[in-house]
């Protein structure tokens, strides 16, 4: 089948509708779902061999958001463009604030950076010198100033704190270390940020991570208050852990902050989210949907992509992974939840996979494609993308 075959969208859609009915509701959601991108994507990066230079790549914090207001003019569903600092840094961020408006965009979520300063070879909030950890601390304290004059309502902090080899730290110093921090910066956000923790497993440290895991994420944000909240990089898991099961147990705890949305497959995030287990990110996003359709349960989840697009033309490559994302939303959104809790009840386990498996499997692409063209954008992002000539065109510009 050709790509393009999707977008017969008329008929598509009409068998649709006649088998899950008046699809308006669904086509508002869809529209309503935004995915933001990081500024980080669209900058030269690489794997740790090598960084193959890609044409009209931004040398700037602004000619990244120009990048990603492309992303975003194409998809409609991509208004905010996470920063990480120093990479962004800048000297007037209300002047990249403005640029941002202008541009149809905002800046979402601040990611500080305390893993590419010699002094943070053994650590940074977790460091056993008080003068580095100071430093970190008092770089979370810029961020979040950064995060005032720029308007951002999230932290998104990483933290590459951990060590190589049996005896280097001690586990239970270094974790009251890290509460310690955490804290200062957390107490010094303003009430309406919040501040989402991420976890690894590995990577730089390959003997332990300070904050391994979901748990210890969780555990330090409950100590930390309301407004700390667990954020999941899809990329940072054992194989075969099953992450919408932590996505749901974090749904229940009311600590699901956010995703960093990517695809592992062996280890970390540098691979386009939905590109090796689409299946995975359907599930994951079966368990929002049913959070979302719970007239019980509140969330408030930042859909974040992380990437590093080593391979890829990198603006394509964006597009591409916010349109995964919607086709895993949409078929999310297509599970028939009455009849699936029924088929749970009864303990009907073909049923409720076969109810999965119908949404899962079905076309979602001519649905999209509709909800484009409702949105006035072109209803196929990277053949438009491929046609603006804005590739040729900041490849000038930016040689
Ligand atoms: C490193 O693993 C990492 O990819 C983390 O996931 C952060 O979110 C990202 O870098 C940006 O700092
Ligand atoms: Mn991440």
């Amino acid at each position: 089948m050709k790509r393009t075959d999707s977008l017969k969208i008329p008929a598509a859609l009409a068998a649709l509708e006649d088998s899950v009915g008046d699809l308006a509701p669904v086509k508002e959601r869809i529209k309503n779902h935004h995915i933001e991108t990081p500024s980080w994507a669209y900058a030269n990066s690489g794997t740790r061999f090598k960084v193959f230079p890609q044409p009209g790549v931004p040398r700037t914090a602004f000619e990244k958001l120009e990048d990603a207001a492309m992303v975003h003019r194409l998809t409609g569903v991509a208004p905010s463009v996470a920063v990480h600092i120093p990479w962004d840094k800048v000297d007037d961020y209300g002047k990249l604030n403005a640029y941002a408006r202008e541009l149809g965009v905002r800046i979402g979520a601040v990611n500080p950076n305390l893993f590419q300063d010699v002094d943070y070879k053994l650590g940074s909030l977790t460091h056993e010198s008080a003068a580095v950890r100071k430093k970190a601390v008092d770089h979370l304290l810029e961020c979040i100033e950064i995060g005032k004059a720029v308007g951002s309502k999230i932290q998104s902090l990483w933290f590459a704190d951990g060590t190589n080899y049996p005896g280097q730290g001690d586990f239970r110093r270094r974790k009251r270390y890290m509460e310690e921090g955490l804290k200062t910066a957390y107490d010094a956000m303003p009430a309406d940020m919040r501040m989402l923790l991420e976890y690894k497993l590995f990577e730089p440290g390959f003997y332990h991570t300070d904050i391994a895991d979901w748990g210890m994420s969780a555990h330090f944000c409950q100590k930390l208050g309301d407004r700390a909240q667990v954020l999941i990089d899809l990329g940072h898991h054992a194989l075969g852990v099953n992450i919408e099961h932590i996505v749901a147990f974090l749904i229940d705890e009311g600590r699901l902050g956010g995703f960093h949305f990517n695809n592992k497959k062996y280890a970390d995030d540098d691979v386009s989210v939905g590109s090796i287990n689409p299946y995975e990110l359907f599930l994951i996003y079966n368990e929002l949907v049913a959070a979302e359709d719970d007239p019980g349960t509140h969330t408030n989840v930042a859909y974040m992509i992380d990437q590093s697009h080593n391979l890829k033309p990198k603006i394509e490559e964006m597009i591409q992974s916010v349109v995964n994302c919607q086709l895993a939303y949409a078929r999310a959104l297509l599970v028939d939840r009455k009849a699936l809790a029924a088929a749970q009840k009864d303990g009907d386990i073909v049923e409720a996979e076969e109810i999965l498996q119908g949404a899962y499997q079905t076309d979602v692409r001519p649905l999209l494609a509709q909800v484009r063209v409702e949105m006035g954008l072109d209803p196929d992002p990277i053949a438009a993308f491929r046609a603006s000539g804005y590739l040729e065109k900041i490849s000038k510009i930016r040689a």
